[in-house]
């Protein structure tokens, strides 16, 4: 059932505190998503003041406050186009009447990187007139999630489960429009994530504009459908202020056939265009300056190297490359592990840190650079596979995680557990996190914010909360409430109302996300 959409607005609006008695708590009625780590509440109804105020006293740290000061923008003007702020104070307890959030951020750095420190404490005091909440972070970037806060309770101590919290979009299949790809940013704040896996180039197009190489967007479908690189900055920057790292792919040697529209001495020959020519040191050549490029633009710490489908066999009949071949006494295989290993080393150079699709470590994973971080896609677990064999991961199950599988069910989403037969400590930190994956051969700027929402969020929960068991038993905080989170987890009655309630609040924020039994519905309409 879970509550329809008229009613989440409704709530929204008459209740920013809820009331929930202390006798008889209930966690799952507490309509936070993703859950924090820790809440408390009691009972008790605060409202917020016609005159509600964001604050920090972050004038010293000129970058972060900006960041911060855009946010408190952001939410302001989100509570008043949900129309808030419309209380009116009069006859109400002055003590039960929230007049802002005091913000408090102990680092003056506003540097965004992989680890960052993302918890954030919010408190409001049993008494104060005028009342106001505090959140206390240890960066921006914690305070930014403080802020996403869309009920207040008495305190949540709040820090995400996982470092790497992805959604991938794929400009190459179909193009976004910069202003859409902000919105899907814009979106992912809401719900937490926070990198940004841009799968900016493939097959069919290369829409980006790189200096080192100018014909290279000559693999555009048409002038418009482009990204400066200017455009390029513009959304890693926008992606940062709202905390979010972009991560961008080069998908290598196999995925490439739109570079060569620019550059047609890559293709091995006519009939053969992809996998890239790995017997011409033009290629390395090209990817060396793509990096250097993507080094002006791209600050997070890791690239993506693609890696995944290469198919060979094109290599073994194209006369010069078979040559080569000979001449270098590599088998297909042999070849597509000296492309991907060579591409590595190039990306090292550049001090990128790599991530890789697990076909490579499937086919050569010991000779893989220890700091290649390996995404598993294949639905068949790979993750425990690569743990043990002490590289890091990133989990994206095509069964469960894959958002343009309209049979990728929410429940199937929010069930899926990265840490799924890993349960060495050792082992279970080296799982970065998840990632949803919005491939575009069937999507485009029409439907991709339904494509992507509700079921992102699904994974969003269970990225950054401590709902599986095994971790929910280890955590200590005395506020801590393990039996209804246990009850939470297991419950998907509850659940639904609580993901409904988050996909309201998307769509009062003009976000278009799906109804619950809409995209990735549990049955297929007749
Ligand atoms: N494109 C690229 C894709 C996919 C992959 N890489 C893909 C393959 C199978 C499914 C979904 C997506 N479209 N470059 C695999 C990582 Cl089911």
């Amino acid at each position: 059932m879970g509550i329809t959409r008229l009613e989440g607005i409704f709530l929204w609006h008459l209740v920013c505190v809820f009331v929930i008695s202390a006798n008889a708590v209930d966690i799952t009625q507490l309509n936070i998503w993703p859950m924090p780590k820790s809440v408390s509440y009691g009972y008790g109804n605060l409202h917020l003041s016609n005159e509600f105020e964001l604050r920090t006293d972050g004038s010293k740290f000129a970058d972060a406050s900006s960041i911060l000061k855009d946010a408190f923008k952001r939410s302001l003007d989100l509570l008043r186009s949900t129309h808030e702020l419309e209380f009116h104070a009069s006859k109400i307890d002055p003590s039960l009447v929230l007049k802002g959030i005091h913000v408090v951020v102990s680092s003056p750095s506003d540097e965004l990187q992989h680890g960052t420190d993302e918890s954030y404490e919010l408190h409001v005091p049993a008494k104060g007139n005028p009342l106001y909440a505090r959140i206390e972070a240890k960066t921006v970037y914690g305070a930014l999630h403080g802020l996403e806060v869309h009920q207040v309770p008495w305190t949540i101590v709040d820090q995400p489960r996982f470092s790497y919290r992805g959604l991938l979009i794929d400009t190459s299949r179909h193009y976004l429009p910069v202003l859409v790809i902000k919105k899907v940013i814009d979106s992912m704040a809401y719900a937490k994530l926070n990198v940004l896996h841009w799968h900016i180039v493939d097959t069919q197009s290369f829409p980006l504009e790189l200096p080192s190489y100018p014909k290279l967007w000559d693999g555009a479908y048409s002038v418009p459908e482009r990204y400066t690189f200017a455009d390029g900055e513009e959304i890693v920057s926008y992606a940062k202020r709202r905390g979010i790292n972009v991560l961008a792919e080069i998908d290598v040697p196999g995925h490439a056939e739109s570079w060569g529209v620019g550059y047609p001495a890559l293709w091995p020959s006519k009939d053969c265009k992809q996998p890239l020519d790995v017997s011409n040191e033009f290629t390395f050549k090209l990817i060396d300056g793509i990096l250097s490029d993507f080094n002006k633009i791209f600050k997070y710490k890791f690239v993506h190297l693609g890696g995944d489908e290469v198919n060979t066999s094109c290599w073994e009949t194209t006369p010069h490359v078979r040559k080569w071949l000979q001449k270098n006494r590599m088998n297909g295989s042999e070849a597509y592990e000296y492309f991907v290993l060579r591409a590595q080393k190039i990306a090292l150079s550049h001090g990128y840190d790599i991530i890789n699709w697990e076909e490579t470590f499937n086919s050569f994973g010991k000779k893989l650079n220890p700091k290649t971080v390996v995404h598993n896609w294949l639905g068949s677990g790979v993750a425990q596979n690569v743990v043990k064999a002490g590289l890091r991961c990133i989990v994206s199950n095509q069964d469960k995680w894959y958002l343009d599988h309209l049979d990728a069910f929410w429940q199937g989403v929010y069930s899926n557990e990265p840490l799924t037969n890993i349960t060495d400590p050792k082992e279970q930190a080296l799982v970065l996190g998840g990632e949803v994956c919005a491939w575009a051969e069937h999507i485009d700027a029409s439907d991709i914010e339904q494509t992507i929402w509700p079921r992102a969020a699904a994974a969003a929960v269970l990225e950054s909360d401590g709902l599986s068991e095994g971790t929910v038993g280890k955590l200590s905080t005395p506020e801590r409430l393990w039996t209804p989170y246990d009850k939470l987890a297991k419950d998907p009655e509850k659940i639904k109302s609580r993901l409904s309630y988050f996909r309201c609040l998307l769509n009062q924020r003009g976000v278009a996300a799906a109804p619950l039994d809409g995209y990735g519905r549990e049955a297929p309409i007749e």
